[in-house]
C-alpha cells in the first residue's frame, strides 16, 4: 500500500471549480517512538515476587525471568520489555497496582528509547 498518495481537495460550485488544495506529495512517515519498561532494585521486595511479575506481565519463562531479576538486583535496574507508549504505560500501571496490592516497594517506570 502506498501511504504517500497525493491528497487533492477540489472546491466547486455550479459554475465550476473555485479552488484546489494540494497536500505535499511526500509526507514523512516515522515509526512510533518506543518505550522501555524498567524495574528498579530495592532492598525489600522478595526475589520470587519480581520473578513472578516478569512472568505474569512480561511473559518471560522462568529461566529468563530469573536472569533479568538478578540483573536488576546486581546492576540497579533492568529492562522488562520495549513497547509503543500506550502499551508501556498500561504495563507500568498494571505492575504498580499489583505491587501496591502486595505491599512491596518495587518501582516500575518507562523510558523513551532514543
Ligand atoms: N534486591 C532484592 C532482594 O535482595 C530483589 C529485587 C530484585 C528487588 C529486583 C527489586 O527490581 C528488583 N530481595
Amino acid at each position: 500500500m502506498n501511504l504517500n498518495q497525493q491528497i487533492r481537495l477540489t472546491l466547486d460550485n455550479e459554475q465550476g471549480d473555485i479552488g484546489v488544495v494540494l497536500a505535499p506529495e511526500e509526507t514523512e512517515l516515522k515509526p512510533p517512538s518506543m518505550y522501555q519498561v524498567v524495574l528498579l532494585n530495592d532492598d525489600f521486595t522478595p526475589m520470587d515476587f519480581v520473578v513472578f511479575i516478569l512472568q505474569k506481565f512480561f511473559y518471560m519463562d522462568g529461566e529468563k525471568a530469573q536472569k533479568v531479576m538478578l540483573e536488576i538486583h546486581n546492576k540497579g535496574k533492568g529492562i522488562c520489555g520495549v513497547y509503543p507508549f500506550d502499551i508501556a504505560e498500561t504495563k507500568v500501571a498494571m505492575v504498580q497496582q499489583f505491587v501496591e496490592q502486595n505491599e512491596h516497594p518495587l518501582m516500575c517506570d518507562l523510558q523513551k528509547v532514543d
